[in-house]
């Protein structure tokens, strides 16, 4: 599988493709899913309408590896907080104040709908598809589950500062929980885990440590050591000069790239025959034309001769047309 094969540091040419966030709203029979299902909660929850959108762009477009439909919320909704996702702005949560509303031994009762998508998946899935588990970074969640939603985390950032021990307990809870989620993900059939850190550059390097790299470290420690082989993809989205002792301390075997971070910077900055997975800026995708074939062209050259997953800095906006997805396809296929 050419997923697997450079996620385990081979050379792979072209390199494997998929893309964040490559079932949603860009794509028309997501759209016609996601209103069966009434609301988006209600689609991560449902098993067979999650396998069926977690299917769509691999019937379309043959990426290399699938990616468990769900969200890096359900964890904390599992956990016992209210989550709901208000139309057009995004998710709202009651901000987290005391540790006593969550039940972590509740959770994977909860979460049960989505490990079943899992196994479903393993099923329907085409044989050299990988399939992808994931959860969020427990700094990440934590950011959500303080503030109540997204939009610079100003309550975590000060809560950060004026009581760590809550911040550290809330992140010990969503540790551990995440091991258990993330294993039994692994155990219904998932090839490989991402942990998405994607608000890690929010912190200074003192915070970056404890709070992005010490838990991640554990859930890769645990995981490795439950599920031999295992291949862990980070993503600690802009972690700028914290990513090569990220890349070094956390335990994962794949660092997913934002698009801001030089790609030949954060080779120097990583240990030698660090996988990387992504670095292409996600407004090429809807801008399409000269621009994205160029981009798509210098960043084929820039991985050619180290293994490679192809791949956008953050998730698909849903104002991409699908030509544009279907052109870069065609261009990563042909491998520059
Ligand atoms: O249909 C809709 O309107 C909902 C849009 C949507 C989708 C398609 C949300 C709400 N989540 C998802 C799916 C999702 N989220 C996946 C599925 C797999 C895929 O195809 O890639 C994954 C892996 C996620 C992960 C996720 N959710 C992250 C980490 C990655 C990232 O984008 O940084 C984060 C931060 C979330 C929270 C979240 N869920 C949804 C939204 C709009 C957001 C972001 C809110 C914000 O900007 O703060």
């Amino acid at each position: 599988m050419n997923f697997l094969n450079a996620l385990n540091g081979k050379d792979v040419w072209p390199p494997p493709l998929w893309l964040m966030r490559q079932a949603g709203r860009y794509l028309p029979e997501y759209r016609a899913t996601r209103a069966k299902a009434g609301d988006f909660l209600s689609l991560c929850l449902n098993p067979a309408l999650a396998e069926d959108v977690t299917l769509q762009p691999i019937r379309k477009f043959g990426f290399d590896a699938a990616i468990l439909f769900s969200d890096i919320l359900i964890l904390p909704m599992a956990l016992g907080q209210g989550l709901r996702f208000a139309e057009g702005e995004g998710p709202r949560m009651p901000p987290l104040e005391s540790l006593a509303g969550l039940k972590p031994d509740n959770a994977p009762g909860i979460y049960a709908p989505v490990i079943e998508t899992v196994s479903r998946l393993r099923g329907s899935l085409p044989k050299d598809t990988a399939l992808i588990g994931f959860a969020g970074g427990p700094t990440t969640v934590a950011c959500y589950m303080l503030d109540g939603q997204g939009g610079g985390f100003p309550r975590t950032r000060r809560l950060a500062y004026e009581r760590p021990e809550f911040v550290k307990q809330v992140l010990n809870i969503l540790t551990e929980t995440t091991i258990e989620y993330l294993s039994a993900q692994v155990k219904a059939g998932a090839d490989c885990v991402m942990l998405f850190e994607s608000w890690a550059g929010i912190f200074p390097p003192g915070q970056f440590r404890a709070f992005v790299i010490e838990p991640n470290r554990r859930i890769c420690k645990a995981l490795k050591k439950r599920h031999e082989g295992l291949k862990i993809i980070g993503f600690p989205r802009l972690a700028g000069l914290m990513l090569g002792e990220y890349a070094r301390d956390a335990g994962v075997d794949a660092i997913g790239l934002d698009s801001v971070t030089d790609i030949k910077a954060a080779r120097a900055a990583c240990p030698a025959g660090t996988v990387f997975q992504g670095n292409l800026d996600p407004l090429l995708l809807k801008l399409g034309g000269k621009a994205m074939e160029e981009a798509v062209e210098a960043l084929l050259a820039d991985v050619r001769g180290y293994p490679h997953i192809f791949n956008l800095g953050h998730g698909i906006t849903p104002d991409v047309p699908e030509a544009h997805v279907a052109r870069l396809v065609e261009l990563v296929r042909q491998g520059g």
